[in-house]
């Protein structure tokens, strides 16, 4: 038996369970053991076994505070260079991002910074990124390929986003989001270049590089049949897909995504009652990004009640990406979350915990604290999570356990 690790005195919110019989998976006294990298043990104190409190050898008194999953982000674009201040100043001035797309600036002028960027910088760039997730609790990410658009540009930011595993422990999925904008090298011809996607594909995937694809469907982007093409070519490597879907507009994106089982839909602002029902059909999650949505001062707000009402499970995540929302605050995504959105302060940290593991595919080893999933834990400075969603701007996090080991986070 490897080393057991026995962490007590601490108000656990588990988030394991229904959350209708016990919200936040509630324990007031509890008691965690892990064994190597896995959570073997975890309850009431007063109910934890006598042998395994003792074989613990550094039982760890928490003082009573607050102990959730460690968060998992389930939608970033981590891997690019250069920024966007500019963009924004013009926003303030009155254009609108639409415009900025179209008159060429927007997510091309990421893909010119990022194509110039070498491997070490894009790199270093966003191990930082990541280790600013840490610093507020994060322990799993999924990071977005979509500023090399091209086979080579691509697969070098997929390499960048699985070193970020390796050189900051977290546990990173990778998409590939190589239908995020049209490259000017295929200006007036995005059917060509959908097809040139779909032959990156088996390539990135045999490569090891891919977890799952994503497309942008939007006026701005890609149509659904050109997001259709993608998909298949997905199917035909045996990857789950996710989508950007309804951010600007109502396109259809979050049927046609369920058609193919999806993952998660992500944005959603234009969700009609037809997605909605499709979504809940497929078992799909709906991401929400209260960042861009606060960011490009959206005005529509994404049909919560009904999500709810149709028992899609709801998921948030920063959605860090330097045009629409250059955020590393997963707290403030929280609190947003419940200002902008009205989610509850449990749904939203549910929203980075559970059903955030969810929408990765990762729900067997992240999200709760149960017996058998990753000890990956956070330890919050806090009487009780709600005040994770009501201290906007504050930072309690004193802890960021991942895989049983306590990480050092500068
Ligand atoms: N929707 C977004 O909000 C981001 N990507 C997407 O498909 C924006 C990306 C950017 O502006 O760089
Ligand atoms: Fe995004």
């Amino acid at each position: 038996m490897s080393t057991l690790t026995l962490w007590r005195n601490a108000r656990l919110a588990t988030m394991a369970g229904d959350p209708a019989q016990t919200p936040w998976g509630w324990i007031e006294r509890g008691a965690l053991v892990a064994e190597g990298d896995r959570i073997v043990w975890v309850g009431d104190e007063s109910a934890l076994p006598a042998e395994l409190a003792s074989l613990a050898r550094r039982p760890i008194d928490l003082g009573g505070a607050s102990v959730t999953p460690a968060f998992v982000d389930c939608h970033t674009h981590l891997v690019y260079a250069g920024d966007r201040s500019r963009e924004f100043e013009l926003r303030l001035q009155g254009a609108t991002y639409e415009e900025i797309a179209r008159a060429g600036g927007g997510i091309r002028s990421t893909v010119a910074a990022t194509r110039a960027a070498s491997d070490a910088e894009l790199e270093s760039l966003a191990v930082e990124r990541a280790r600013t997730l840490m610093r507020e609790g994060v322990g799993a990410v999924e990071i977005k390929s979509g500023y090399g658009l091209s086979l080579e540009h691509e697969a070098r930011c997929l390499r960048a986003a699985r070193r970020v595993g390796k050189a900051t422990g977290l546990t990173v999925r990778t998409t590939c989001l190589a239908a995020h904008a049209l490259p000017s090298e295929f200006d007036g011809r995005a059917d060509d270049y959908v097809d040139a996607i779909t032959t990156w594909l088996p390539n990135l995937a045999d490569a090891g590089l891919v977890d799952a694809v994503d497309a942008f469907c939007e006026r701005i982007a890609f149509s659904p049949a050109q997001t259709r093409r993608v998909f298949e070519a997905a199917q035909r490597s045996k990857l789950p897909v996710k989508l950007h879907a309804e951010q600007l507009s109502d396109q259809g994106g979050a049927q046609l995504a369920a058609e193919f089982g999806a993952l998660s839909c992500d944005h959603l602002e234009h969700l009609s009652a037809e997605g909605i029902a499709a979504m809940a059909a497929a078992g799909t999650v709906a991401v929400l990004l209260p960042g861009a949505y606060y960011f490009l001062r959206d005005t529509t707000l994404p049909p919560v009640q009904a999500l709810r009402d149709a028992g899609v499970p709801i998921a948030l995540a920063t959605d860090h990406n330097p045009g629409s929302s250059p955020t590393l605050s997963p707290l403030l995504m929280i609190n947003m979350a419940c200002t902008l959105f009205r989610l509850t302060p449990e749904e939203a940290v549910r929203g980075f915990t559970a059903n955030a593991a969810r929408a990765l595919g990762l729900s067997q080893s992240h999200g709760t604290l149960e017996a058998g999933k990753r000890a990956d834990l956070a330890v919050w400075d806090v009487a009780h999570p709600r005040e994770l969603a009501y201290r906007f701007g504050v930072n309690p996090l004193r802890t960021l356990v991942l895989g049983g080991q306590e990480v050092s986070l500068r």
